[in-house]
């Protein structure tokens, strides 16, 4: 496949609700998407990064920033057996995986286009239908967050996570779990504690909590470690994770034993598919996290989530609990058991887009041509 012309292109979307964490809110998200042609097909990609260098150092300014002035420069032209060799010419760059992942995605998503496969199956996914929960943002009250749960429950989702912070964690994750007492549970702390916070932990670990996800400093494993020790809750990784080998050292250690993947996060598929390997063959599940995506992140989710070892549901979820119209037609929906069933049709995102719906939202665009 010949990497004829790359477009990137920023829109502006609001999120139906605001988005709260415990390290900020976000409410108008800058997606930004990259795609790609070979002159005959096209490929999407979602670059994940948020507003703010909060949840990673990576922002859509940053994003936008390497892929016109390194990613793109590098790759322009090139003629590629597949996506995934694109790997080498990414490597001399450090860090922003955010930014090279949604041009691997896109890679990817022309590959199965031009191959007439769906995008899951290229990947060698075997789930045809997967599981999903919902992440919650701290609520303004918790008879706030009691209802939501409700919602979510009664829509089908069969996982619910809640994000907690000092403050808003014991005494919450109680009265979550007396109201509904079969859910399952579980609490994202986004590194909001340090380790002389282990009696939190222990005090919530009464409460059947299916994990809690990463808990302390975002480039922390060892201090993990030393928690996981100490408690009977399992901890998952999310923030610590970039790549198959993070993971190898995380489970080696003691740190996890649950991980988060995230498209973006790692870099792409190539190496996401890699950490699904060690994990599974570790022992250790994994689950799709997400990143407040528009439809075309979410797909690449959806598609993601068809690995074997994605045994636990994660946070992909509806079209609908984000976005008043999504940029792919049709949404990404849930059925009411909770499930998303997989596209069967030839390629991935790129083949649903609204590219009229995306023209209207765009901000700035660029084009790069061989
Ligand atoms: O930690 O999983 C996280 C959103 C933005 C940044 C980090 C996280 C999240 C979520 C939302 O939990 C998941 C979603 O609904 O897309
Ligand atoms: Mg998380």
């Amino acid at each position: 496949m010949l990497i004829k012309q790359i477009e990137l292109r920023e829109l502006r979307m609001r999120l139906l609700n605001p988005f709260e964490t415990s390290f900020g809110v976000t409410q108008d998200r800058r997606i930004v998407l990259v795609k790609v042609t070979d002159g005959m097909q096209v490929g999407y990609g979602e670059v994940t990064a948020g507003e703010g260098p909060f949840y990673s150092h990576e922002t859509s300014e940053t994003a936008w920033h390497v892929l016109r002035d390194f990613i793109i420069p590098t790759i322009l032209g090139k003629e590629l057996a597949d996506a995934q060799e694109v790997g080498p010419y990414l490597r001399a760059i450090r860090g922003h995986n955010m930014a090279k992942a949604g041009v691997e995605a896109a890679l990817w998503d022309l590959e199965a286009t031009m191959k007439g496969v769906s995008l899951w199956k290229l990947l060698g996914g075997i789930r045809e239908c997967i599981d999903c929960g919902v992440s919650i943002g701290i609520q303004p009250s918790i008879d706030r967050l009691l209802a939501t749960i409700d919602k979510e429950v009664s829509s089908g989702y069969r996982r619910i996570k809640i994000k907690i912070k000092p403050g808003w964690d014991v005494e919450v994750i109680r009265q979550v779990r007396a109201a509904f007492p079969k859910i399952r549970l579980m609490g994202d702390a986004n590194s909001a504690y340090t380790l002389s916070d282990v009696d939190i932990f222990r005090k919530m670990d009464k409460y059947d909590v299916m994990m809690f996800e990463q808990p302390l400093h975002y480039e922390d494993i060892v201090d993990h470690a030393e928690l996981q020790k100490q408690i009977d809750t399992p901890i998952c990784l999310d923030e610590s994770i970039h790549s198959a080998d993070d993971a190898r050292k995380a489970i080696k250690i003691g740190a996890c034993k649950i991980i988060n993947i995230k498209l973006g996060r790692v870099g792409g598929y190539t190496e996401a598919r890699s950490l699904h390997d060690v994990c599974r063959d570790n022992g250790v599940p994994v689950w799709c996290g997400g990143m407040l995506e528009s439809g075309v992140g979410r797909l690449h989710n959806v598609a993601l989530s068809s690995l074997e070892n994605f045994s636990l549901p994660g946070d992909v979820s509806a079209s609908n609990r984000y976005w008043t119209e999504d940029i792919v037609h049709p949404p990404v929906e849930v059925s009411p058991e909770g499930l998303i069933t997989q596209r069967s049709g030839p390629g991935g995102p790129g083949f649903y887009v609204k590219e009229d719906l995306i023209e209207r939202l765009t901000v700035r665009c660029q084009i790069f041509s061989v």
